[in-house]
């Protein structure tokens, strides 16, 4: 089978690089049709009711036409709904049907600790939480997951995540296309490891841990080998990394660009013309991408390896309703660089040393997470800069509660992508954020400081802190 072929058929979503190489790549080709059509999420719309009911539960699913694999999912088998969320009153209630405690935390949301959904607010099984939210941010593309300490690793890995939109209505005098599922796609990029049965399992080694657990199999949106079916016009892509630890640098084979028009926190001042995005597990962006030559395109990652992510073809059938890219947006980037009130190094401590003697090997700044220590205090409505430096390998770093932005990059100025909101950031060694930190959060539920390969953050790479 030549490249090319390779990279455009059905079984675009094999992962070829590494160790994993020797993975039968067509045993499960046949029972992934060839034009199987990707489909989304199903969607939870709380705008007229400003209320969202979710289900932890188990499941189970095929994902390669193989054998069935035990899953969790969030109303459904595998993931969530995309839930559409407005500024405003939001009730949610949260009931866990599954075995064990999860939690909800909402990734990207501007909301005080005891909604955040975190590692101290736990949902037992049999139980409900009911948290009532006030939205009050920017529209933009975040993220809900488990996140109980030392399981969200295998928790997010079998399913229990799903996409946000917060959304004001305004994309239509934006000149951006909002339809969802047609010009509209929410795509969740997770690479998923499976058996020769076409299992897929979690077992992760030591190694494993190291590096942050890496599948043989990409999924979008829980689907392998899909084809993204779109109209002859302009599309938007709300990409989010879902992986444990897989960092992406999207591309699309035949070269066109992809516009950027909004990161983690909400919508650039103007789109980003990038031949290539770096999206690291937490992170979010938004792209418009020009499809009216109607001719198909396949989006791949990793330049120097390549591999297949997700076809596109063109359905001339489908209604076209944005056909030039906006040369402005209104995002609104707040310049804190100044105004903060205090600097903390945040260093994300990776040694062999610690892991030899037993715990101690992920930290930060020397120390592992700990549930019962507060690591600092962050006085409400003041500005911090932080420092955040990554050992041994490139951490992606996440703060809940609060969107930054990126000061310097390695001492430089920050890559393009990186210019817009922030709430998770990849630091290939040193960084520097700047944000204010305007919601509160008490002892007794902490924000969380993190990274976000998930198998670092469960083994300690984690800390905690007050907002009062
Ligand atoms: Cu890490």
């Amino acid at each position: 089978m030549k490249r090319r072929q390779f990279l455009t058929s059905s079984t675009a979503a094999l992962v070829t690089t590494g160790a994993v190489s020797r993975w039968p790549a067509r045993a499960f080709a046949q029972e992934t049709a060839p034009m199987a059509r990707l489909a989304m999420p199903a969607l939870l719309d709380t705008r007229s009711t400003g209320r969202l009911s979710l289900q932890a539960q188990s499941g189970s699913r095929s994902f390669l036409g193989g054998a069935a694999t035990p899953t969790a999912g969030f109303n459904q088998d595998y993931l969530g709904p995309t839930i559409i969320v407005k500024n405003g009153y939001l009730a949610a209630e949260v009931t866990n049907a599954l075995k064990s405690p999860v939690s909800t935390h909402w990734h990207g949301f501007l909301v005080p600790g005891e909604h955040d959904g975190g590692p101290h607010l736990p949902i037992a099984p049999g139980k409900s939480w009911q948290p009532e939210m006030h939205v009050a941010q920017d529209p933009a593309t975040v993220w809900y997951h488990s996140h109980i300490h030392e399981r969200t690793a295998e928790q997010v890995y079998f399913g229990l995540a799903g996409v946000i939109h917060i959304t004001d209505g305004d994309d239509d005098a934006r000149g951006l296309p909002s339809a969802y599922g047609v010009d509209d796609l929410t795509l969740v990029l997770q690479d998923r490891r499976f058996d020769d049965a076409g299992r897929m399992i979690y077992d992760p080694s030591m190694m494993d841990v190291m590096h942050g657990f890496a599948g043989n199999y990409l999924l979008v949106n829980g689907q392998a080998g899909a084809t993204a079916v779109v109209p002859q016009g302009i599309v938007r892509l709300r990409l989010l990394n879902g992986s444990n630890a897989r960092i992406y640098t999207l591309f699309f084979g035949d070269t066109r660009p992809m516009h950027l028009v909004a990161t983690d926190g909400g919508f650039l001042p103007a789109p980003i013309a990038l031949d290539r995005l770096s999206l690291a597990p937490g992170e979010r962006a938004e792209v418009l991408v020009d499809m009216s030559d109607g001719g198909a395109a396949v989006m791949m990652s990793d330049p120097a390896q390549p591999y297949g992510v997700l076809p596109f073809e063109v359905d001339p059938a489908l209604p076209v309703r944005i056909t030039r890219l906006p040369d402005k947006l209104d995002g609104v980037l707040e310049d804190l660089a100044g105004s903060e009130v205090q600097t903390r190094l945040v260093s994300l401590d990776m040694g062999m040393g610690g892991m030899m003697t037993g715990g101690g090997a992920f930290a930060i700044n020397g120390r592992p997470y700990d549930m019962e220590r507060i690591d600092f205090a962050v006085a409400q409505g003041s500005v911090e800069r932080w420092r955040i430096r990554s050992t041994m390998v490139a951490h992606p770093f996440h703060i809940h509660g609060v969107r930054f932005r990126v000061l310097s990059e390695n001492g430089a100025a920050p890559r393009p992508e990186n210019t817009g909101w922030k709430d998770t950031l990849l630091v290939p060694g040193e960084a520097e954020i700047i944000a204010r930190f305007d919601q509160p959060a008490r002892q007794e539920t902490p924000y969380m400081f993190h990274c976000h390969i998930l198998e670092h953050e469960d083994a300690g790479m984690m800390g905690q802190f007050t907002v009062t």
